[in-house]
C-alpha cells in the first residue's frame, strides 16, 4: 500500500508550547500519533521542517511513491511558489490543512497559494483537523484509485 505523506511547515515543531489560544495544547508528536491511529493500515510518512527545500524534497518523494498528501505549509502557504510548483506535479489528492481558521485572522493569512492546487482545504478545527483530514484522505484515495483502474 502506498504511503500517505503528512507534511508540516515552519514553526510547527513548537506546537503545543506557544500561543495555545490560537493553536491549542496538542504537540506535533501527539498530532503524529493521532494521524497514525486514524490512518489504520496505511503507512504514514510524517515530516516537519523549517526549511522550504526539505518540504519540496518530500513532495518529490510523494510524487514517486505517495497515495496522497496532507500539508500544513504554515507561513509557506502564503509565500512559496516553489512548494506550489512541486505540488502541481503530484497526481493524487492533496489536502491543505490549517489548525486555525486562516480566514478569520489578519489579512496576511488570507491568500493561500497552496489552495490553488489543493483538492480540499481544512481550517479551524484545531489539531483534530489532522484526524479529519486523514479520514477524508482515505476516501479521496479510494476514489482516485478507482478512477485510475
Ligand atoms: O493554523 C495553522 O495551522 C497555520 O498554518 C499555522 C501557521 C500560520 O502561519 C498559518 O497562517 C496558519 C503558523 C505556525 C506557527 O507555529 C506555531 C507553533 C506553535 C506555536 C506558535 C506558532
Amino acid at each position: 500500500m502506498k504511503p500517505l505523506f503528512i507534511l508540516n511547515g515552519p514553526n510547527l515543531n513548537r506546537l503545543g508550547r506557544r500561543e495555545p489560544h490560537i493553536y491549542g495544547h496538542t504537540t506535533l508528536a501527539e498530532v503524529e500519533a493521532m494521524c497514525r491511529a486514524a490512518a489504520g493500515d496505511r503507512p504514514v510518512r510524517f515530516h516537519q521542517s523549517n526549511i522550504e527545500g526539505e518540504i519540496i524534497n518530500w513532495v518529490h518523494e510523494a510524487i514517486d511513491d505517495g497515495a496522497g498528501i496532507i500539508i500544513n505549509p504554515a507561513a509557506f502557504t502564503f509565500t512559496s511558489i516553489a512548494i506550489l510548483d512541486s505540488l502541481k506535479m503530484f497526481p493524487g489528492p492533496i489536502i491543505e490543512l490549517h489548525i486555525s481558521n486562516i480566514h478569520k485572522r489578519e489579512a496576511i493569512y488570507h491568500n493561500s497559494l497552496v489552495s490553488k492546487v489543493a483538492t480540499a482545504v481544512i481550517a479551524g478545527l484545531g489539531a483534530e483537523g489532522y484526524a479529519t483530514a486523514v479520514q477524508a484522505m482515505a476516501r479521496l484515495i479510494t476514489k482516485a484509485e478507482a478512477g485510475a483502474a
